[in-house]
């Protein structure tokens, strides 16, 4: 039997207004080095446990676990075409219509949940192995897993810069909602297992600093 997967939000976000997007892209256009931290963050698999069973590369062994991104379908849109599906990465897109269409969040952690119990042959048929479950937007979808309780974390990048013409916008202000906590850089740190994450970055002109956000109970 597995135990729940927490869920994590990943989200990049202007400091003041929240800011997530604008006309179906990032309001910003592109922030590299933000961009390189949303992919590797989204991208390791880092805890031992999860690592050290699937290092086999005999026939027929388990694959790899990767990490799960879950995004609605028009950030999915949003992605450029020659990015998605997201490499290396188990992308999950939820959609209200379409037959066998993956519709909430509940059924994303009840699919990864199920996966671990499978054995060596149905895994060949069924979603790879999960490791961490990433949401990675848009606005609803946010919203939907700020209410969903195997939430724990949120990867928030604070973007130093306001866009007049945002029309999309993160639905909590995670400073000020009592829920939610913010963690030093250590930990963020440890989260992400990578160094030199503390500090305020800069891309041309526009200055982003990242930060984690849990969940107080
Ligand atoms: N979270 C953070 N921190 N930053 C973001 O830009 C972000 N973006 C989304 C969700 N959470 C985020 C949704 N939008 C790509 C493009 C848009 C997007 C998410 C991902 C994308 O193309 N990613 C590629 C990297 C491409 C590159 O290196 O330029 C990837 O492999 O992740």
């Amino acid at each position: 039997p597995s135990s729940p997967k927490p869920l994590t939000l990943i989200v990049a976000a202007t400091a003041t207004r929240r800011a997530i997007g604008r006309a179906g892209t990032l309001p910003w256009g592109r922030l590299p080095d933000e961009m390189a931290y949303f992919a590797s963050v989204t991208r390791r698999v880092s805890h031992p446990a999860l690592r050290a069973p699937h290092t086999s590369a005999a026939p027929g062994a388990p694959r790899r676990p990767r990490n799960a991104v879950v995004m609605g379908r028009r950030t999915w849109e949003s992605i450029p075409a020659r990015f998605r599906p997201l490499a290396g990465r188990v992308n999950v897109v939820l959609s209200r219509s379409g037959r066998d269409a993956v519709r909430t969040l509940e059924n994303v952690a009840a699919a990864a949940a199920e996966e671990e119990e499978t054995d060596e042959t149905a895994q060949a048929t069924t979603l790879p192995p999960v490791a961490r479950i990433f949401v990675i937007g848009g606005s609803a979808v946010y919203e939907a897993a700020l209410r969903h309780p195997r939430v724990r974390s949120v990867l928030l990048t604070k973007v130093h810069r306001e866009y007049e013409d945002a029309d999309t916008f993160f639905p909590v202000d995670l400073d000020r909602d009592a829920g939610w906590t913010k963690r030093d850089t250590r930990a963020l740190e440890a989260f992400a297992d990578q160094e030199g994450l503390g500090g305020m970055k800069r891309n041309g002109d526009v200055e982003f600093e990242f930060c984690l956000y849990e969940k107080c109970e």
